[in-house]
């Protein structure tokens, strides 16, 4: 006879994420039927900004609460509709309880629930699930084959949705390659993130960090902000390139203006661009040049575009001249078109994943497969709504021989569920933020952890190139 542990309560709660903003907390108590144990555990729901069109939906309330962003509606489903549902479910059937999740929702999107409710439960079943049957979540949902530590992509520098600077693509990433363990590889990104501190200080920089705890000083372009990367990593006493390599997301979707065509990047200077002028919009009213020199009004203002096939070019430029081993989002979410002609120039070169293209659904990622568009996908848990479907959309994924890249959100909590789950899927590559931020550094603990319990059988992450 199976294990029965049934679901005798399901409750949830407005908190706090790490913007500020409320999210859901979820708790599911469960009892196992041949002791009368009773167990409870939570998780919670992260919540992005630079979100993909095509993501399931993350309900907010409206109204006055919080700007619009409560979630009172969300609780509220949470502690009637689906604890109504999942009372006497045995918490151990993942697939069963996020199968009826998504039929209790009835759409596509779970645009009725909230992903942040089905998210909430379905992550806090798997957790008390894995407790009651005093097992490390990792092994609880992967198996005894979960060993694998992921290579922390480390954002260093933040620009885009997630800081108030002047740099348009969203994340600049080290990646620790040359580690024999994620230990070593944590510290020597932690020791490139102190350097690059220091070098930015030393040259009067602004050393404040963004919602990811990477520095977010202006920087010209995209490429100050790499070369500073590379300083930092030699001044760290390590081999660019060797020993640490980079990875970027460019976000593309929100530089990309759909009535025109082109991506827009109010950030970058004609001065950057090699156009001779520097000028902040203040600037521009009536900026006719004294001097006479009519290109400077041109110049001012408008800011840098670039077609989709500039955008390819740029990154093939940027692939030339920096170990960039990794592109995420290059192009805009719906251009399969272009993700298409950009795989064909770069994918057997780089690792170029789609994050707002994919939303970790399995639909989408089916088509990229089809179309032989992008070559890994990230995967975000509250994209998808449930932990079912995300391990599907993995599972999916792998099979094309596309690589799953575990992610958390730009707001976060201090849950550290994505560090088990990069383990249980052996994904061999984790993405959430700085060493710097206790809702980052949350789950680099967590894995710290995983390595030492998993002793000799952990290895440290596969090479991305
Ligand atoms: C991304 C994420 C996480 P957000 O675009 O990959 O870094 O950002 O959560 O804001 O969507
Ligand atoms: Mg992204």
């Amino acid at each position: 006879m199976s294990l029965v542990i049934k679901i005798i309560d399901v409750h949830a709660r407005e908190i706090l994420d790490s913007r500020g903003n409320p999210t859901i907390e979820a708790e599911v108590t469960a009892e196992t039927e041949t002791t009368g144990r009773k167990t409870t555990a939570c998780a919670s729901v992260p919540s992005g900004a630079s979100t993909g069109r095509f993501e399931a939906i993350e309900l907010r309330d409206g109204k006055e609460r919080y700007f619009g962003l409560g979630v009172e509606k969300v609780v509220e489903h949470v502690n009637t509709k689906i604890k109504d549902a999942l009372l006497g479910v045995n918490v151990l059937d993942q697939a069963e309880i996020d199968r009826m999740l998504v039929e209790l929702d009835g759409t596509d999107n779970k645009g009725n629930l909230g992903a942040n409710a089905t998210l909430g439960v379905s992550l806090a079943c798997a957790r008390t699930a894995a407790k009651a049957l005093d097992m490390p979540l990792y092994r609880y949902l992967g198996g005894t084959s979960a060993h694998i530590l992921p290579i922390p992509m480390m954002n260093v520098i933040n620009g885009g949705a997630h800081a108030k600077n002047s740099l348009d693509f969203q994340e600049f990433m080290i990646m620790p390659i040359s580690a024999e363990t994620f230990r070593d590889g944590l510290r020597m990104g932690a020791e490139v993130y102190h350097f690059l501190r220091q070098i930015l200080n030393e040259a009067g920089m602004n050393t404040a960090v963004g919602d990811e705890g990477g520095f977010a000083p202006d920087f010209k372009d995209t490429r100050e902000a790499f070369s500073y990367l590379k300083k930092a990593v030699e001044k760290a006493g390590y081999r660019v390139g060797e020993d640490i390599v980079f990875a970027m997301d460019a976000a593309a979707s929100e530089l990309y203006d759909e009535e025109t065509g082109v991506y827009i990047f109010p950030g970058e200077t004609r001065e950057a661009a090699g156009g001779g002028f520097h000028c902040s919009n203040n600037d521009c009213a009536g900026s006719a040049d004294k001097t006479g020199e009519a290109s400077k009004k041109d110049g001012c203002c408008d800011s840098i575009k670039r077609s989709s096939e500039e955008m390819i070019a740029l990154y093939e430029e940027l692939v030339n001249e920096f170990p960039i081993v990794s592109i995420e989002d290059g192009l805009f979410e719906d251009d399969w078109e272009g993700f298409k002609k950009l795989t064909e120039r770069l994918g057997n070169r780089v690792q170029l994943v789609g994050d707002d293209l994919f939303v970790t659904n399995p639909k989408r990622i089916k088509c990229g497969i089809d179309l032989q568009v992008a070559n890994a996908v990230l995967i975000k848990v509250n994209q998808i709504g449930t932990v079912t479907e995300a391990m599907e959309a993995i599972e999916m994924g792998k099979r094309a021989g596309y690589r799953p890249v575990i992610s958390h959100r730009s707001g976060e909590t201090e849950d550290s569920f994505i560090a088990d789950l990069a383990v249980a899927v052996n994904a061999g590559q984790i993405k959430t933020g700085a060493p710097c931020r206790a809702e980052r550094t949350a789950k680099y603990n967590r894995l710290l952890c995983i390595e030492e319990e998993l002793g000799v059988k952990a290895r440290y992450g596969t090479k991305t190139s």
